[in-house]
């Protein structure tokens, strides 16, 4: 009989830099009398993400859900967007924020990523873009969807906010569709506690992006457009410096962890493991499971409950479907019969805690708890 933990096993720690290091950043913020509003941490961060990100060009913002926001003006995106319900709110709301109607595309049972081939049933006169997410750090099938938005002429903006340094075939995940999102959530594996940024494939966006986190200003006495206020300071730049210094190894610390859940889970009738997908570099953001029932013994559900009684804090995942909210499950595209897919997944996924300073000893108890509960 495995013992509960004494402390709680959270689901996700944050990665925190050297403390004597962000010291002397802020020496230099406090000598520099620059706290915000584009100063010389923010412009360092942006040179060193666009080289870490490969993309020429980048912005930051305060948080992953005002970049989305932004992204959807600078886009001009109106009428509908098709997206996925198998995502955090944000994605969804940053659409209805912005007036625009999300419209629910099923996803795919292995990647939980939007199903392209569901992608053109849905696209009406009003379809003006597509949202995908690379869920979980999963790259969407990048290649169908652009075929599909360069037929029918539309947008794509990647929701990118799990998939910091994750490539194709050796390309950076930002290079695909117009532009991508990546959230820089203390949650995440790379953050700058709260923060986000957008990527560009197109050079004439940024220029806008910038204006729309600084309330739409040209300048200091020329407006060209309502704004909002989505800067990142000083301080949390330079905590995004220094933390570039440490993503790589955090990847390898989560890769390890990883292999260590499949190596010891793999054999549990009724568990479906997370896998790594061919040609993809993969940054390992969360350790997702999927319960099959009547194999396993338990629901998705008990197993979450039951793991809390261990002290261990799981997290479902993305349940419930955006879809499936109040503010949206009356539009048709939302109606359970037509995401039959993203309703099975939602209700059967558990992502388990995963992080680079969780202990392998730890990891090894959680397993043996997992498979000492199946009755
Ligand atoms: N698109 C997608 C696909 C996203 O997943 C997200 C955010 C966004 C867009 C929007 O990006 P942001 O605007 O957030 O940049 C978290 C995050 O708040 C959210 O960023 C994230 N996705 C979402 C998936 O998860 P919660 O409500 O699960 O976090 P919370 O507070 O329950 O924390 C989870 C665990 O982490 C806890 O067990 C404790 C630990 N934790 C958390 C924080 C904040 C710490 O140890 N230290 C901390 O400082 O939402």
């Amino acid at each position: 009989m495995v013992e509960p933990f004494s402390e709680p096993v959270h689901i996700t720690r944050p990665l925190l830099p050297d403390i004597e290091e962000l010291k002397v950043m802020l020496e230099s913020i406090w000598s520099s009398n620059q706290l915000s509003n584009n100063g010389k941490m923010v412009k360092q961060l942006e040179l060193e993400l666009a080289a870490y990100l490969g993309s020429e060009q980048i912005s930051v913002f305060s948080n992953g859900t005002v970049a989305l926001q932004i992204a959807c003006k600078v886009l001009r995106l109106e009428g509908e967007v098709i997206t996925t319900p198998f995502t955090f709110a944000a994605t969804v709301h940053s659409l209805a924020w912005n007036n625009i109607k999300p419209v629910f595309c099923d996803i795919e049972e292995d990647t939980f990523n939007i199903n392209p081939d569901c992608i053109e049933a849905l696209i009406t006169q009003d379809t003006t873009a597509i949202l995908p997410v690379h869920v979980f750090g999963n790259p969407c099938n990048v290649k169908k969807i652009q075929k599909i938005a360069d037929k029918y002429n539309l947008k794509v903006l990647y929701d990118a906010a799990h998939a910091f340094g994750v490539k194709v075939n050796g390309k950076p995940i930002a290079a695909f569709g117009d532009m991508s999102m990546f959230s820089f959530h203390a949650t995440k594996i790379y953050h700058t506690i709260e923060g986000g940024a957008l990527t560009f494939n197109n050079p004439y966006l940024k220029e806008r992006a910038d204006s729309l986190r600084n309330f739409g200003l040209r300048g200091t006495e020329n407006v060209m457009e309502p704004g909002t206020n989505g800067k990142l300071n000083e301080v949390q730049a330079a905590v995004g410096i220094l933390l570039l210094k440490k993503v790589n190894a955090e990847i390898d610390c989560r890769k390890k962890i990883t292999e260590l859940y499949r190596n010891s889970l793999k054999d549990v009738p009724g568990i479906t493991l997370s896998q790594d997908m061919e040609g993809v570099t993969h940054n390992y953001p969360y350790f997702v499971i999927r319960i099959d029932k009547d194999k396993y013994g338990l629901t998705r559900d008990m197993l979450y409950e039951k793991l809390q009684q261990y002290n261990i804090i799981s997290r479902k995942y993305f349940y419930p479907l955006c879809s499936n909210f109040q503010c949206y499950r009356d539009i048709p595209s939302a109606a359970e019969s037509r995401l039959p897919v993203a309703n099975r997944v939602a209700d059967s996924v558990l992502s388990l805690p995963l992080h680079g300073r969780l202990a392998e000893d730890d990891v090894a108890r959680i397993c043996e708890i997992i498979k000492g509960m199946k009755p």
